[in-house]
């Protein structure tokens, strides 16, 4: 069978041949049983998860904007009330008392992504038939989902993709016999809904989303809540699914369509909400959800079935294809189905090539699930069945969200990196109000969970949350942080000058206003947490809330550096950079623990949980600059900090750590966890905080649950292994960059090359190759010119680069003309 489908992978190269790699596919002899087997789609809005059932098929569907509930009032004034009262606690050493007071300081809890629906296919005749072979796939250069059988003479094939250009997803059901295609399409939810069909030959599935859902985590009587009153809040949603049946005969009653000996048939499916931003109800001010999902599918129904594919793939590939990546291939593999290849791999046999695809499947997944216009991919990207799902498939702002879009620039994505950057400008709009009413203070705030009503208060339900997760003020400083990295990789000054600084600066009025003096000289955050991690206190109690936390330090250093060298590079506000600067030289500094390791907090306290899955106080090393080989000592105690952290955890854990490992220059130790990172784990429904995490059937990250931002973490974290960049902005305003080729390969990839990795200071490596664990060969090309230091190993060369300039250094780094 595997010919036949590698006969339908071939073709639809629009932007140039794809560069020499294994073939980048996942494969599966045997339908999915469970959704974590399912094969994803998307295009950043709408989302498909292909299960492949021969006599029945499952799409499981989601819109990206389809949330519960709408917009609120989440800020507490009473947390300004308390403050004082938890700074006098932690001032006097109360850490016990300040815990206990944060709680006062909490705000409700966010709301839930919600699942749109299920299209359902049902075969019937040979269609539908015992199949003698039978084949599944995703293939990741083209974004399509195949499904392919045999039932007698007859070869069935299903292909699937979610188109941006055209903005539907397409079903394509073909057969090499005539005649032979008969099936019935019905449609459901979970949510509220009715379905109908126009009486002709589309399906239309209306529903309703909850006024309110409780998060999973939270057990309560009525978790799940409509609005039954008149003009109801909640948002209304709708499915439209049209039939295009070439030859046989579409007929339509009730609420399903029916395709009988059709030679060929086309599904185009619409979908909508009346989500009219974070400011707007979706009940009462919503947009017309049936225009807006009509709108994509008059326009697609009057397109060829070629030419939504041709445009598909032009979208996609132009993305997709930027990077290519060769680890080395092992025999057989590419014969072997996915779940196979993870169980040989888990057995100790090398598989070079399942790396490369697990980093390819990052950079697919980041473009089906963030494009420009739509809201930033959630904890599951944009694809959840569930109307409660792993906390909420929010963005979850102490690690996750940041994470998800650690690959977008490094893995020449940064167009997926617009939905990220477009909700911090919202989230500083609200975080401004929150500051203001919760802290009484200047600037922007966001706190542990957002939702696409862009909340920015802490969530906790005012004093049922634990502050080790609830209370956590930091988010507005580290999103900004993703502005000027988005400058530092492009160089775009007008994107600078226009969109971040302003909230940049926003965040770090926030992070002054916060900062409280210690009384000995230094700047503290108080009540400070490092995230969701307890101590014991020096009485034998446990706490969370104290003051310094190193996350909250280094992420404070990391945004006023970013602040400070924006203001360099536009040459504006000279009084707001002298006060960072001066607040900056007083941040509480980063102290050495009586283990050697990187202290967590600004008292050398020790954790409740040993090998915490959160190493947030290596925030520095990765994704900061603060601490690097520069400063031997806390860069020993930081990777310490590494040691006594473990090689285990949950997906993003483990991927963090591939990050952590890269940057301490140790690629055999960064391979460990992409080892982790690639064990299979089985979906039995569990969640889990401890080890185990790693990959599904479908390579979903498990953390377990399915969470996303493991896969995301892997691409990231591998890109970090072959290659690193570092910009500086001198006083004068000058850039100089830094690069560093392989600093982290480890001896199970010795030979192999990258194309198209991205570099801070505009830079891209266009070819990356190396053989015999050193480097062979490298191309630097620069779109904006500018001067860089290209370092391997010992060894540094000084370039400067006219705009579009390409220069290649051979394995000492000599220019090869
Ligand atoms: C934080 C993490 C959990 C999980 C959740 C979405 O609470 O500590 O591991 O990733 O976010």
């Amino acid at each position: 069978m595997r010919h036949l489908l590698a006969a339908a992978l071939v073709g639809g190269a629009t932007t140039g041949p794809l560069p020499a790699q294994e073939p980048l596919r996942l494969r599966y002899t045997e339908p999915a049983r469970r959704w974590t087997e399912a094969l994803p789609v998307g295009n950043g809005r709408l989302g498909a998860m292909v299960f492949g059932g021969v006599g029945s098929e499952r799409l499981q569907l989601n819109e990206a904007t389809l949330w519960s509930g709408g917009p609120k009032d989440w800020n507490n004034p009473g947390a300004r009330e308390v403050l004082p009262q938890v700074r006098a606690a932690i001032f006097s050493g109360d850490f016990v008392k300040a815990t206990e007071l944060a709680k006062k300081m909490q705000g409700p809890y966010n709301q839930s992504y919600q699942p749109l629906g299920d299209l359902r296919l049902h075969f019937s005749g040979e269609a539908g038939g015992n199949p003698s072979s039978y084949e599944r796939g995703l293939d990741l250069d083209r974004a399509v989902a195949t499904v392919r059988y045999r039932v007698g003479d007859a070869t069935f094939t299903r292909e699937v993709f979610s188109t941006f250009p055209d903005q539907v997803i397409v079903v394509r059901l073909t057969c090499d016999q005539p005649g032979r295609i008969g099936l019935g399409l019905s449609a459901d939810s979970p949510l509220r809904y009715a379905v109908e069909t126009d009486g002709k030959d589309t399906l239309v599935l209306r529903g309703r989303a909850p006024s309110h859902v409780d998060p999973s985590y939270l057990s309560s009587k009525n978790p799940i809540r409509y609005d039954d009153g008149p003009n109801p809040e909640g948002m209304t949603f709708e499915l439209r699914v049209r039939v295009r049946a070439e030859g046989g005969r579409v007929t339509s009653g009730g609420a399903s369509l029916t395709v009988a000996k059709a030679d060929a048939v086309t599904l185009l499916l619409s979908a909508a909400t009346s989500f009219n931003g974070p400011h707007k109800s979706p009940g009462r001010e919503g947009r017309d959800a049936t225009a807006e999902a009509l709108r994509p599918l008059e326009a697609a129904a009057k397109t060829t079935d070629a030419d939504l594919m041709a445009r598909h793939l032009a979208d996609h590939q132009k993305l997709f294809r930027r990077v290519a990546l060769d680890l080395g291939s092992a025999p057989g593999a590419a014969e072997l189905t996915t779940d196979a290849r993870l169980e040989r791999f888990v057995r100790g046999e090398a598989d070079p090539g399942l790396a490369a695809l697990l980093y390819q499947y990052g950079r697919y997944l980041l473009i089906a699930s963030s494009r420009p216009g739509g809201p930033p991919a959630n904890l599951q990207g944009i694809w959840n069945e569930s109307m409660r799902p792993p906390w909420s498939s929010n963005w979850t702002l102490n690690i996750n969200t940041e994470m998800n879009y650690w690959p977008a620039e490094v893995a020449n994505l940064a167009e997926t990196h617009e939905p990220l950057l477009a909700f911090i400008e919202t989230l500083a709009v609200n975080g401004r109000r929150t500051a203001e009413v919760n802290y009484g203070a200047r600037g922007w705030v966001a706190h542990h969970n957002a939702d696409i009503w862009a909340q920015t208060a802490p969530v906790g339900n005012f004093g049922f949350g634990d502050p080790k997760w609830a209370n956590w003020p930091m988010s507005g400083a580290w999103l900004s942080t993703h502005l000027w990295e988005h400058y530092a990789f492009g160089r775009d000054l007008a994107f600078l000058r226009d969109r971040a600084w302003p909230v940049m600066k926003a965040a770090a009025e926030f992070g002054l206003d916060w900062l409280v003096d210690d009384g000995k000289g230094h700047l503290v955050t108080a009540p400070s947490t490092s995230p969701e991690l307890s101590f014991h206190t020096p009485e034998g109690k446990e706490a969370s809330v104290t003051l310094a936390a190193t996350m909250d330090m280094s992420i404070l250093w990391e945004l006023f550096s970013d602040c400070l060298e924006a203001l360099r590079v536009l040459g504006v506000e000279p009084e707001f950079g002298a006060r960072l600067e001066a607040a900056r030289a007083k941040l509480y500094p980063l102290r050495i623990g009586a283990r050697g390791q990187l202290q967590e907090w600004a008292h050398d306290l020790m954790e409740t949980e040993v090998h915490h899955r959160h190493p947030s106080h290596l925030f520095g090393v990765y994704p900061g600059r603060q601490i690097t080989a520069a400063q031997p000592a806390l860069f020993a105690a930081a990777r310490r900090a590494l040691e006594v952290r473990g090689d285990d955890g949950t997906g993003w854990s483990l991927g963090w750590k591939i990050n952590l490992w890269a940057r301490f220059r140790d690629g055999d130790h960064a391979y460990v966890l992409v080892k982790n990172l690639l064990r299979p784990v089985y979906d039995d429904g569990r969640t889990t905080y401890g080890p185990g995490g790693g990959v599904y059937a479908n390579l979903f990250d498990a953390h377990p649950p399915f969470q996303i931002d493991g896969n995301f973490a892997f691409t990231s974290g591998v890109s970090e292994m072959l290659a690193q960049s570092r910009l500086s902005i001198a006083r004068n305003g000058k850039a100089s960059s830094e690069i560093d080729l392989l600093p982290a390969l480890p001896s199970a990839w010795p030979a192999g090359s990258v194309r198209g990795l991205r570099m801070r200071g505009g830079f891209e490596l266009a070819e990356l190759a190396w053989a015999n664990k050193g480097l062979s060969k490298v191309t630097v090309h620069s779109p904006v010119g500018g001067s860089v230091r290209v370092r391997y190993g010992a060894r540094a060369v000084d370039l400067a680069m006219r705009p579009g300039g390409r220069v290649i250094l051979g394995a000492d780094l000599t220019r090869i003309p």
